[in-house]
């Protein structure tokens, strides 16, 4: 099993009637300023670098970014701030991310999500969850990252989830739990409600991927 089947598999995916129906409604009406693109609309696979030994993990494809680039982080405010501070850290080639084949490459991170469907509200209920992360379960076990970078609550329990870890240790921004070779990192979603806010700052988001770059040359 690799990489490229378990992305073939999740963008075919059709396991939760409510998203499915969501991410092809939302492609079929859009948002004005995107009228004339086509969404992609369909389950968001990872991407980044095989050989990653840091994996971002989101919470799920938001409406009119991922489910309408097909790229995680691509075409919205989130990923603006997001790779932005990847390109500092050297983990992307580029500061920004627009669509597939903009050119963008990550060298040593790989980006995936909790979730594969963008979900109404961005709140999948605990079923759609239990349904998705057996891909993101696999996708842990075919990269086997030495960090993994959990943005916001959802990641984190996910996270937990995948590894089984009980009792849960709390979600905080710096929060680290160490499971063999494996640490997950608690860091607040670069979602615009957080950083228009200042609850994430660019400092802050700099200071958890440089964490995670020392964990992955252990
Ligand atoms: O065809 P390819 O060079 O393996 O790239 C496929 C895909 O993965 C492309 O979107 C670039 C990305 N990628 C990357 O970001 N970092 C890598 O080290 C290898 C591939
Ligand atoms: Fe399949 Fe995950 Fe999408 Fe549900 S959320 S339909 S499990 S890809």
């Amino acid at each position: 099993r690799s990489l490229a089947a378990l992305e073939r598999e999740v963008v075919s995916c059709r396991r939760c009637p409510r998203l499915v129906a969501w991410r092809e409604e939302v492609a079929r009406t859009k948002r004005a300023a995107y009228a004339s693109e086509t969404y992609w609309g369909r389950p968001v696979p990872g991407f980044g670098d095989p050989a990653a030994r840091v994996v971002i993990l989101g919470l799920a494809p938001a409406a009119h970014g991922a489910n309408r680039t097909g790229r995680f982080f691509t075409g919205d405010r989130s990923g603006d701030f997001l790779f932005a501070a990847l390109h500092r850290a050297g983990f992307a080639s580029m500061p920004t991310s627009r669509s597939t084949d903009d050119g963008l490459r990550l060298e040593g991170a790989w980006i995936t999500a909790a979730v594969r469907c963008a979900p109404p509200q961005n709140r999948p209920t605990p079923q759609e969850r239990d349904a998705c992360l057996p891909y993101a379960a696999r996708e842990l076990e075919l990269l086997a990252p030495r960090a993994v970078v959990c943005l916001g609550a959802f990641a984190w329990d996910a996270a937990l989830r995948i590894l089984g870890v009980r009792p849960k240790p709390r979600f905080g921004h710096g929060a680290e739990h160490r499971a063999g070779n494996l640490t997950l990192l608690g860091c607040y979603h670069p979602s615009q409600q957080n950083t228009f806010t200042g609850v994430l700052t660019p400092p802050m988001l700099d200071a958890v991927l440089l964490r995670a770059r020392e964990l992955a040359r252990e």
